[in-house]
């Protein structure tokens, strides 16, 4: 059941909103951010974005740029209070991925699978879809509402992003909004990000990581041994699964006390986010959708099965996805095996 957005304007009436992404946000997560705030200004409800952590990507923040898009960062947020309304998009409360600030999240807007079961939201729409920029834009045609061209074009840039250009994760809504978007937006801007999307000063440490790979039965894990931005660890495990003897990638760095990971998976039947979070249980936690997810492993937690840190992420995997039973694509291209 989608829940009505009036529900939503009902609820936010004289409060102060927040919009909080999550950490480190990438564009669905602005886009839908963006198309929120333009949407409920229509209906009188001012809002203001928020996130922690830094814009990454060149091509992100050129898109924030070009759009003029205000957003704030926690630690310019001092007058926040819990009587705040925050709506959280593209990420859900009590997630590693958003800080939870001091005001009161009392909705969300997300595409992700729940891990982290939270029953106190006012209002939830959480569809697994292939980006949480296509439940904003369906707001927009549910309700017939003229959209500026610069929302559609950041809103079919998140969609787009978060597909990997209609690679993965698509569902018939997002081919339905695609042609809802198509004719209002500007293609040459998504063309100008989307050609941004790898930096320059990244091309040494790409070259070396590849050189570091390890394929166990389709399996391919990466270690990224220098320090790199989440996103960059999520565009080597995209250009990992592009590798023809790959059909499930592993890719991780260290970050703070312990690592990063980002999961693809190319089989329905591998889902990485139930993988993710089935192997990373013992160590930290993990999850996401059928072909795309994430984990955090803490060190110290590793450290206390083996030394070799690398042999127990590898296992650990591995003894997941061994058991995971196969019958389509899977069984022909990855049939089960005891190799490791
Ligand atoms: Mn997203």
């Amino acid at each position: 059941m989608i829940p009505k957005l009036s529900e939503l304007v009902e609820l936010l009436r004289g409060h102060r909103v927040f919009i909080q992404t999550h950490n480190f946000p990438d564009p669905d997560a602005i886009a839908s951010a963006f198309g929120l705030q333009v949407l409920l200004d229509r209906f009188g409800v001012p809002t203001v974005i928020c996130h922690h952590g830094c814009v990454e990507r060149a091509a992100t923040a050129n898109m924030v740029a070009e759009f003029g898009i205000e957003m704030i960062t926690d630690e310019n947020l001092p007058d926040m209070t819990p009587e705040d309304y925050i709506i959280t998009v593209d990420c859900q409360k009590g997630n590693a991925n958003i800080r939870d600030l001091i005001g009161d999240e009392v909705a969300c807007i997300d595409h992700h699978p729940v891990f982290c079961e939270v029953d106190d939201y006012k209002y939830k729409d959480i569809r697994i879809v292939g980006s949480c920029a296509t439940i904003i834009a369906d707001y927009f045609r549910q309700y017939a509402l003229d959209m500026p061209e610069s929302v559609a074009t950041a809103l079919l840039y998140g969609l787009k992003c978060d597909t990997r250009d209609f690679k993965r994760g698509v569902t018939q809504l997002d081919v339905e909004i695609y042609a809802y978007l198509f004719p209002k937006s500007n293609f040459q801007q998504i063309r100008f990000f989307q050609s941004s999307e790898i930096h320059y000063s990244e091309l040494n440490a790409f070259a070396d990581s590849m050189r570091n790979i390890e394929i166990f039965n389709g399996v391919a894990f990466v270690f990224l041994d220098f320090h790199c931005e989440d996103a960059f660890i999520a565009t080597m495990s995209d250009f990992v699964l592009d590798i023809d003897a790959v059909n499930f990638a592993i890719v991780y760095t260290r970050r703070g006390d312990g690592f990063k990971f980002s999961i693809r998976s190319e089989f329905d039947e591998l889902d990485a986010g139930q993988i993710a979070f089935a192997a990373l249980e013992s160590i930290g936690s993990g999850g996401g959708h059928r072909s795309m997810a994430g984990g955090f492993a803490e060190e110290s937690r590793v450290l206390d099965q083996s030394i070799d840190v690398h042999k127990v992420i590898q296992n650990l995997f591995l003894d997941v996805i061994n058991k995971v039973p196969r019958t389509g694509l899977a069984a022909r291209f990855m049939p089960m095996s005891e190799e490791k």
